[in-house]
């Protein structure tokens, strides 16, 4: 084992190469501390953070507020298990049905998690409700959806990677093509054993791909009319994110779910969030629905030993409280307008950059080069030496996602890094 001293990045990334799975080929970038919109690494050098742990650090890292209820709380009790009650657990089920505008929620832990258990119900919900014979339920799902990664949700992916070798693979799935609101229409119409349509509202891994402004509610009239659950996965699109408290809102900017502006607000039967729920503090995911809905689960019937737990709960309520007291939906929602006219002010007279896409912070850039070019590797590589760090999701397409607790000049800053690291690839390119 080396000496205290000399403990730098190469020590963590052989000691990761070793010993650890190869489940991942992160940036090489070894991180020791994190806050706001900034990261360190074990040398020192300082970064803005343009990934947020994949949207689960909205509100920053180590918001000193969520760390003061996860300290409080992690000093009092944290785990009791659902075998007994403890007093958080009610408190975060009423704030945060009141929060999103639901009847009741059901706590997990991870987002994977919230995606099953959504799964679990909608089928319940078909065999015993819309009276689809046992064990024929179907769920509609999207070409280049991201869910998770247990082996139920990858039996749906259309990702080679995510999905070879894994199987047997678990059936009761129709994919469709993404904002295709035909082919669902069709698959509805044809087949009466389809108990929910599961989508995200803005493809993330797929590239932040942002379907047509009408997709979401054409799909929720759809659902409506063949008696089908609409199941939102807002795990990384939900909670500020795309600039309204859900992405299903659309450009509503209210701070959630709306009587007033009920047109715009589009409600999803089966709402599942994960990751920024706590703010990047703790795993915690939760699928929230109406109890004509969430009454198919029964006691005994689906749980976990940390669902619900009261380290956990503390921490989201906090988290929550966080984004509407700061504001952070409002502020993604103008930041996101900056980056995009400025990235499109650039790509004007640029042979690197074909388009940027997204809404709020959840944004993308697809760079002028095949899947199978390291072009945008070798971006953020330059980028990372210049202080900002960013991941491709596919070859080609580089995600940008800051906390929505950048500040505007912060945001310039970034957005100066991003242009003046592109500009030295242009002439390679030309
Ligand atoms: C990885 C992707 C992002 C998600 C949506 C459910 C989950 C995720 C829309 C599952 C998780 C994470 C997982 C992580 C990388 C990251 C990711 F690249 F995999 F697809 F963000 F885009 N629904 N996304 O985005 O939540 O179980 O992870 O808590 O697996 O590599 P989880």
């Amino acid at each position: 084992m080396a000496s205290t001293q000399n403990k730098n990045s190469d020590y963590h990334l052989a000691l990761e190469k070793k010993y650890g799975a190869h489940d991942y080929h992160p940036l090489p970038a070894v991180l020791a501390k994190g806050e706001g919109v900034y990261l360190w690494d074990v040398e020192g050098k300082k970064y803005y953070d343009f990934l947020s742990a994949y949207s689960a650090v909205n509100q920053g890292h180590c918001h000193p507020r969520i760390i003061d209820a996860m300290k409080r709380q992690a000093e009092t009790l944290t785990l009791t298990s659902r075998a007994f009650h403890n007093n958080k657990l009610g408190e975060y089920m009423e704030y945060t049905t009141n929060y999103f505008g639901f009847e009741s929620l059901l706590p997990m832990n991870t987002g994977a998690e919230g995606v099953e258990t959504s799964i679990k119900i909608t089928r319940k919900w078909g065999h015993t409700v819309k009276g689809i014979p046992e064990g024929q339920a179907q769920i509609v799902v999207c070409d280049n959806n991201f869910h998770g990664r247990t082996t139920t949700i990858i039996s749906f992916s259309s990702d080679p990677g995510s999905k070879n070798h894994f199987g047997p693979h678990t059936g009761g799935f129709i994919p469709i093509p993404y904002n295709d609101t035909e082919a669902l229409a069709e698959v509805l119409e044809n087949n009466p054993n389809i108990a929910g349509f599961l989508v995200e509202p803005i493809q993330g891994e797929a590239g932040v791909y942002t379907p047509d402004e009408d997709f979401i509610r054409k799909a929720r009239a759809l659902c409506t009319q063949h008696n089908v659950l609409l199941i939102a996965d807002e795990i990384q699109t939900g909670i500020g994110r795309t600039g309204a408290l859900l992405a299903v809102c659309g450009n509503c900017s209210c701070e959630g779910h709306c009587e007033r502006q009920k047109d715009t607000y589009i409600r999803p039967d089966l709402l599942i969030l994960g990751k920024a729920l706590s703010g990047g503090a703790f795993p915690v995911s939760a699928v929230l629905a109406d109890r004509a809905i969430m009454d198919v689960i029964q006691p005994g019937q689906h749980g976990s030993t940390f669902g619900g737990n009261p380290l956990g709960t503390s921490i989201a309520m906090e988290a929550l409280k966080v984004v509407r007291d700061e504001k952070l939906t409002q502020n993604a929602r103008k930041l996101g307008k900056i980056f995009r006219e400025e990235m499109n002010r650039y790509i004007q007279d640029s042979s690197i950059v074909t388009l940027v896409r997204g809404r709020g912070l959840l944004n993308a850039i697809v760079i002028n080069d095949s899947e199978e070019s390291d072009t945008a590797w070798n971006i953020c590589l330059r980028l990372r030496d210049k202080g900002l760090l960013a991941k491709p999701t596919h070859g080609n397409i580089i995600r940008f996602a800051p906390p929505l607790v950048m500040t505007e000049a912060q945001l310039r800053d970034c957005i100066s890094i991003i242009t003046t690291t592109l500009k030295e690839f242009e002439t390679v390119n030309a």
